[in-house]
């Protein structure tokens, strides 16, 4: 056989739950989680696919710039989300709206940001929870600089479950081909960093698909770096929760770095400025209407827990609290002061600054009167 003859053979794709709502056994990923755990997680399924829709009805009806819908992708991000313990650091991109969810992050604060009166507004280290990074793959230089700190700390294979630490960022499919991300990649291997990859396969980078980008699976590439690289189900909360889990235990205890792909399917728009239509087709997307992440944990509730019809009510009720609240909260969103460009640069004002400020004052108070 000559080199380029060679076809690296299938991937293997962990999977707990099918799509059909069946639980199935991996032997290297067993996951002990009762019914009710199953639910919570169909709670947070549920919830993040209704605020998701109403971001996108808000920016239809004019009240946000943009948004970058998580529609399809909800149990890729709540799986990972939940497997994080407090102490964890995550790096999100633009669009872990589910992620941000499970670390307490308020929507209508991420509302804020699409509708552009803050530049994030949450406190990352109230939360846990990086900033979004529209710069496609940067996060994942900051997670690594981050984990550099946390190895640096001391927080790393002590053995004491409150204070070993791993970072957890993500990432796209198209982001894979940033340079960023692939240094990120040989600073994490060669510094054994405790920080997990963890990339969203959605298949698409806008209107670019990813075989154009890579002619490997992308989790095979980090066998080239120097440490494990897993595909996962990311339609299946289950198993991107217990893949999540084995790999942030790894990074806690010292083993260093992990690359999960989670493979999935972005089911909207790139973003609210975006029209799939154009570029792909319709039949793709209703295959995957049958893999959907939620439709999968509802029949197994259903079928295999027994969970009846007055579980889901109460959560359709709660979804419908969330929406309500989240209109009005998003359209009482009030424009900033122009002077509070000034407040976050430093965490005390430089002299320079300050006189920058002042003038900037004057010049705004100039204005005043002036429409008499
Ligand atoms: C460095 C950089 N280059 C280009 C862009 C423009 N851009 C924004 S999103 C995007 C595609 C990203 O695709 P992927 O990484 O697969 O993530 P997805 O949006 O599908 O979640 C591009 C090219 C950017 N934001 N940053």
């Amino acid at each position: 056989m000559t080199l380029h003859g060679h076809v690296p053979p299938e991937p293997d794709l962990v999977q707990l739950l099918t799509p059909e709502g069946v639980r199935v056994d991996h032997p290297d990923f067993p996951l002990e989680i009762t019914d009710d755990e199953i639910k919570s997680l169909y709670r947070d399924l549920a919830l993040v696919r209704r605020f998701d829709g109403e971001a996108t009805a808000l920016q239809r009806q004019g009240e946000l710039g943009l948004w970058a819908s998580c529609l399809g992708q909800e149990a890729a991000q709540v799986g990972a989300g939940r497997a994080l313990r407090s102490q964890d650091m995550a790096f999100p991109t633009y669009r872990e709206h589910g992620v941000a969810w499970c670390r307490d992050v308020d929507p209508v604060t991420l509302l804020g940001m699409f509708r552009g009166v803050s530049l994030g507004g949450w406190n990352p280290n109230e939360n846990n929870f990086n900033l979004y990074t529209i710069v496609l793959g940067a996060q994942t230089l900051h997670a690594v600089g981050y984990a550099m700190g946390v190895a640096r700390d001391g927080a790393v294979g002590t053995g004491e479950p409150e204070r070993d630490t791993a970072v957890l960022t993500f990432f796209g499919d198209g982001a894979s081909s940033q340079g960023d991300v692939n240094e990120a990649f040989i600073w994490a291997a060669a510094a054994n960093l405790p920080v997990v990859f963890y990339c969203q396969n959605n298949q698409w980078a806008i209107s670019e698909p990813v075989e154009r980008q890579s002619r490997v699976p992308l989790f095979q590439r980090a066998s080239g770096f120097g440490f494990p690289g897993i595909r996962i189900d990311g339609n299946d909360v289950l198993a991107c929760l217990a893949v999540s889990r084995v790999a942030l235990d790894e990074a806690r205890s010292g083993q260093g770095p992990t690359l999960i792909e989670a493979f999935t399917y972005r089911m909207g728009a790139h973003t609210t400025s975006d029209d799939p239509t154009r570029y792909r087709l319709s039949e793709e997307l209703e295959t995957w209407k049958h893999r959907d992440p939620i439709e999968r944990v509802r029949a197994y509730l259903i079928r295999e827990a027994g969970v009846a019809q007055e579980f889901f009510d109460g959560i359709e009720a709660e979804s419908e609290e969330l929406a309500i609240r989240i209109r009005q909260a998003c359209r009482a969103l009030e424009d900033p002061s122009p002077l509070s460009v000034f407040d976050q640069v430093y965490v005390e004002i430089t002299d320079e600054l300050a006189e920058q400020r002042s003038d900037y004052a004057d010049y705004l108070a100039s204005f005043e009167g002036a429409g008499r």
